[in-house]
């Protein structure tokens, strides 16, 4: 009893300290020196240092998506002409691997505007299940392993109906379909729970020979890579769906899930715009400012998401053959938007803008440009043509602030 009531004034205590030995100082802040883009012409950046940058990130990173995992099914489970009011038609996908029943396969839910033949799409992952994304209380609870909330709105790592909604400030669909965009979501933990052994109850396990035994090498798989191989398949099947123009498809995500965006959009160009929704360590920001959220933290918290090989980088950013600015590259020539939060200094917004600006000079190969601005603009103040940006006032999270822009980033760049 003694023993369980020090524990949890420890825990408590622990909660509370700011998180030590981690630099919020700008003036001590790195950065200062990046690998190479090694820039020549177009030409050569698309056949072959595309190519290379692209393996820098698979071997040191995320490791490389297997490529026999085989042919995914798609299966529409029920469709809904009037959702939302009326505005929009809803409906569910359920995509599985008919090769590799051990996966689970995952549910799309994607809702199209009823006033627009085909609509471009956004298609992202999210925290809570379809259930969470949206406020419509006749979506299916999802039955899958959910993340602990703070809010103990989620009991038993089960979903609850309490949970229904709770993620829908961050996807405001009535304001993304009257734009006439159709957005398609689907639970991250359909593909691949988010803790240490989850990938032995999802899609790693399920496609690799040694399932639940396999031990994972250097330039393996994480579960980044598996999300962002989920969203390939959300893109496969959208590209079959008359009412999506498959030839406008977004990607998005926030936070883990926006290095999960930012993974997807590298590997797989049906992405014509990518957004990263405060992404920060291992997402936009670069490795080398050593700033909020570090290699080091992350592959200590979060050794999962990532191949082994990327905590070779731990206190020691200097030796990665990459920094981060390369990633938003690998976007290129594709429009791309990098979304910071003022007070989001764990992401280090600074870091996630530099990036940008460092990943501009591969535009202008193109005849492009890329975020324009050689500051980080004031708050609230988005910036750039093909790289956007903005720092929004407020805190980490995903607001209408952001999705406004988005919004016009995308309509901009389509012509909507
Ligand atoms: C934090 C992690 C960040 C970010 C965030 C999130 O704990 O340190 O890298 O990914 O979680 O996904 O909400």
């Amino acid at each position: 009893m003694r023993t369980a009531i020090f524990s949890l004034l420890a825990a408590a205590a622990f909660a509370q300290t700011p998180r030590p030995g981690v630099n919020y100082d700008e003036s001590k802040a790195g950065g200062g020196s990046l690998p190479d883009l090694k820039l020549t012409t177009a030409e050569v950046w698309t056949n072959k240092r595309r190519t290379e940058i692209l393996k820098l990130f698979e071997d040191h990173v995320f490791g490389k998506t297997p490529a026999n995992i085989g042919k995914a099914k798609f299966e529409v489970t029920a469709t809904k002409p009037d959702a939302l009011g009326g505005i929009a038609t809803r409906k569910f996908i359920h995509i599985s691997l008919p090769d590799r029943p051990a996966w689970p396969g995952m549910d799309v839910m994607l809702y199209t505007p009823n006033d627009v033949k085909r609509a471009p799409c956004f298609a992202g992952l999210s925290f809570g299940g379809n259930h969470a994304v949206s406020k419509e209380t006749d979506i299916p609870l999802s039955t899958r392993w959910m993340r602990e909330s703070k809010e103990k709105h989620i009991v038993d790592h089960k979903a609850t109906g309490a949970t229904r909604g709770t993620e829908s400030s961050r996807w405001p669909l009535e304001m993304i379909l009257k734009r006439g965009f159709a957005v398609a979501t689907a639970y991250y933990g359909d593909i691949e729970p988010d803790h240490a052994d989850g990938w032995k109850d999802g899609l790693r396990a399920a496609v690799s020979k040694d399932g639940a035994n396999t031990v994972w090498k250097d330039g393996d798989w994480g579960a980044i890579g598996a999300w962002a191989w989920g969203l390939s398949r959300i893109a496969d099947y959208l590209q079959t769906d008359g009412r999506v123009d498959g030839g406008h498809l977004a990607v998005i995500g926030h936070s883990r899930l926006g290095k999960t965006s930012l993974w997807t959009g590298a590997q797989d160009q049906r992405f014509g715009i990518v957004i990263s929704n405060n992404s920060g360590e291992g997402g936009a920001a670069l490795m080398r400012r050593d700033f909020g959220e570090t290699t080091a933290i992350i592959t200590r918290s979060f050794p999962h998401w990532f191949t082994p090989k990327y905590a070779n980088y731990a206190g020691n950013a200097a030796a990665s053959p990459i920094d981060h600015h390369m990633l938003i590259a690998l976007a290129a020539p594709r429009p791309i938007y990098i979304a910071s939060a003022a007070e989001d200094h764990w992401a280090d917004p600074k870091g996630e803008f530099l990036s940008g600006k460092s990943a501009s000079p591969v535009y202008t190969l193109f005849g492009k440009k890329g975020v324009v601005a050689d500051e980080q603009p004031a708050t609230d103040t988005p910036v750039g043509d093909f790289i956007g940006y903005h720092v929004r006032t407020g805190k980490h999270d995903v607001t209408d602030y952001d999705w406004t822009q988005y919004l016009n980033f995308a309509a901009r760049h389509w012509n909507r």
